[in-house]
């Protein structure tokens, strides 16, 4: 049995590496937590894509807690810093949809090319179904030959209904019947993938808003969630990314994909300081149970290499 969190952890390993051994080697030079031990933890934290502005602030939280005189250790900077971190975190934190009872949870997934989208909703798929939900996932990407395959896959390997639609054929016709045929099997979740051209392309924004609008017409509450998907090796790219797809769909949420393999995961707390979206899953692999969902502690302080908090239960 896989232990909570534990994959996360695992996940994170890359930036938590380049953050731990950052910070010692700062405090490493003999000068304790001076100024250029500052200067160089907020190197670090811009290294590891925590953002400019998050940085800024963390390193100015940092010299008001210790005085910027040479005193902290280097257990104390790290857990002052998951604290912090944490509390950015939770701050974009808000309560998932509930959907509407009788009808199904409507789920509608985006994002650019290769990001992990089809992957995501095949996760989340298995997640739903383990708990005890039916589930029908909707191939509204209708742009590439193979997305409509792959995602039929995915319905098979969680034991989803699907529902496809023509090559080049019209998304949100595929995304109308979909949710058409969740209501009628009385389905619990339908999770709708998306076409994922570049972001700049203006219509395949407009094909988005339309996929988002004609689920409206057969369900008046529905979407319920939007979802961005993210590669976490984005980088500061990452922010123009959400707040485009914010502006025309407005997101619910955020997965984070690809946590494994990369030093820069601290692109979470960019985007959760700077745009106040709450991220609510994260990807570290590619095989079915290689999710988790979001916990800012657990996050933050495997970020920072300092032992879990046990979960209070909730
Ligand atoms: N390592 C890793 N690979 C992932 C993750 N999520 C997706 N992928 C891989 O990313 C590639 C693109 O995924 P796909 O779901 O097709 O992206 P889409 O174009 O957004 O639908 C595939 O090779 C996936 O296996 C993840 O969390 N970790
Ligand atoms: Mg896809």
């Amino acid at each position: 049995m896989r232990k909570p969190f534990s994959r996360l952890r695992d996940g994170l390993a890359k930036t938590r590496r380049a953050i731990t051994e950052g910070i010692r080697g700062a405090l490493g030079r003999g000068g304790g937590l001076d100024g250029a031990a500052l200067d160089s933890i907020e190197e670090i934290l811009i290294a590891a894509d925590l953002g400019v502005e998050t940085a800024l602030h963390l390193v100015d939280a940092l010299r008001n807690r210790f005085g910027g005189n040479g005193a902290g250790s280097e257990e104390e900077v790290r857990e002052f810093l998951a604290v912090e971190i944490e509390q950015t975190l939770r701050a974009a934190e808000r309560e998932g949809a509930q959907g509407e009872p009788g009808a199904p949870l409507v789920v509608m997934v985006a994002g650019v090319n290769g990001v992990g989208k089809t992957t995501t909703i095949g996760k989340l798929s298995r997640i739903h179904a383990d708990e005890g939900r039916s589930v029908i996932l909707a191939a509204a990407d209708t742009f590439r030959a193979a997305a409509s395959e792959q995602l039929s896959i995915w319905a098979d390997r969680s034991a989803a209904q699907f529902v496809g639609g023509q090559l080049g054929g019209d998304a949100a016709a595929v995304a109308y019947d979909a949710l058409d045929a969740a209501i009628a099997r009385s389905a619990q979740v339908l999770l709708v993938d998306t076409a994922g051209r570049l972001h700049t392309q203006k219509n395949l924004m407009q094909e988005l808003v339309k996929v988002k609008r004609v689920l409206g017409k057969r369900l008046a509450s529905a979407p319920h969630e939007v979802l961005l998907v993210i590669d976490a090796n984005t980088g500061q790219n990452a922010l123009l990314q959400a707040r485009v797809f914010d502006d025309a769909l407005g997101l619910t949420g955020l997965v984070l994909t690809k946590l494994d393999g990369t030093a820069r995961g601290g692109i979470v707390v960019a985007i959760a300081r700077e745009l106040s979206i709450p991220v609510r899953f994260v990807g570290v692999g590619e095989a079915i149970d290689d999710i988790e969902p979001f916990d800012a502690s657990a996050f933050a302080r495997g970020l920072l290499g300092v032992p879990a908090v046990s979960s209070e239960t909730t």
